[in-house]
């Protein structure tokens, strides 16, 4: 209850920042990033995502949570953007909870921060999971839709672990399966993670479907996603979540 009460006000005390993990095509080029939320509490320091998010979820201080997280990334993708920094085919992830998802407000939000912001939403991704999939089929589609039809890209998150149907993924405007970080850390020893991944990079490609492989460690699984015919990698091996000055440093670089 202490914690709840806490991230309350995290807002308002400025204790929430985003990091910025690197992602990257098969010659180490940035080709985006994805924003992940952090929280400095100001007595017990670091609280990780994973015990605050689900808190968040629960009380729904996912909105005004989720809606500042989307203002942030959405300035700074604006800001990188006026500086000459984004790369051809750039794009900016942000991760979207279920329940910010299934808002009634939320395309109106959506829209109200890319004109706030002035953000390119041909540069936005809306990293969305599995457990909103199985929720009404119908509505939810034709908010992919209106999104789609924004500009904004839309990526599933932790693709494999959720209760995708197959034949909901058919009719929905998806542009990218996230390929989830528990197939690949086992990637080259476990050869179900291989046989899973394998599958799933070769649907997506079949379904015209991007793919990105998560939590990628090192050059011998970059190597075999590469065979299996998934380009796109974010992980350790490339680099951590990273500071925003930190991250416009590597886009400066690369430049
Ligand atoms: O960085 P990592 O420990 O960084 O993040 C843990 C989990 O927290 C991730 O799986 C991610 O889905 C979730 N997460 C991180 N940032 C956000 C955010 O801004 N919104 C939502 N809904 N989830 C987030
Ligand atoms: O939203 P999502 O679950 O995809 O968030 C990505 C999570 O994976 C974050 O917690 C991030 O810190 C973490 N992560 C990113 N790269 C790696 C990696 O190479 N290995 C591991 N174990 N975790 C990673
Ligand atoms: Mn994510
Ligand atoms: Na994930």
């Amino acid at each position: 209850l202490a914690m709840e009460k806490s991230l309350h006000t995290s807002l308002q005390n400025n204790e929430l920042y985003l990091h910025y993990q690197p992602q990257v095509n098969q010659d180490f080029q940035i080709i985006g990033a994805e924003a992940l939320l952090r929280w400095q509490h100001p007595d017990q320091g670091f609280v990780p995502p994973d015990q605050f998010i689900p808190l968040a979820e629960e009380t729904g201080l996912i909105l005004p949570i989720g809606r500042w997280v989307l203002e942030q990334a959405c300035f700074q993708l604006s800001r990188w953007e006026k500086e000459g920094l984004c790369p051809e085919n750039f794009r900016l992830a942000v991760n979207i909870s279920a329940r910010q998802f299934e808002h009634g407000n939320f395309i109106d939000s959506l829209n109200e921060v890319i004109q706030q912001t002035g953000a390119n939403p041909d540069l936005l991704e809306l990293e969305l999971t599995e457990s909103l999939l199985i929720s009404s089929l119908e509505s939810t589609i034709e908010k992919m839709e209106a999104i789609r039809a924004m500009g904004i890209a839309l990526s599933i998150d932790d693709f494999g672990t959720g209760y995708s149907s197959l034949k909901y993924l058919k009719k929905m405007p998806i542009s990218q399966l996230k390929i989830d970080k528990s197939f690949i850390a086992d990637l080259l020893t476990d050869t179900n993670d291989k046989a899973i991944t394998e599958t799933i990079i070769a649907m997506a490609n079949h379904m015209k479907l991007q793919t990105i492989a998560e939590g990628v460690e090192d050059a011998d699984v970059m190597e075999q996603l590469i065979k299996l015919g998934c380009y796109h990698f974010q992980g350790y091996y490339f680099s951590r979540p990273v500071s925003v000055e930190n991250y416009t440093e590597l886009l400066k670089v690369q430049k």
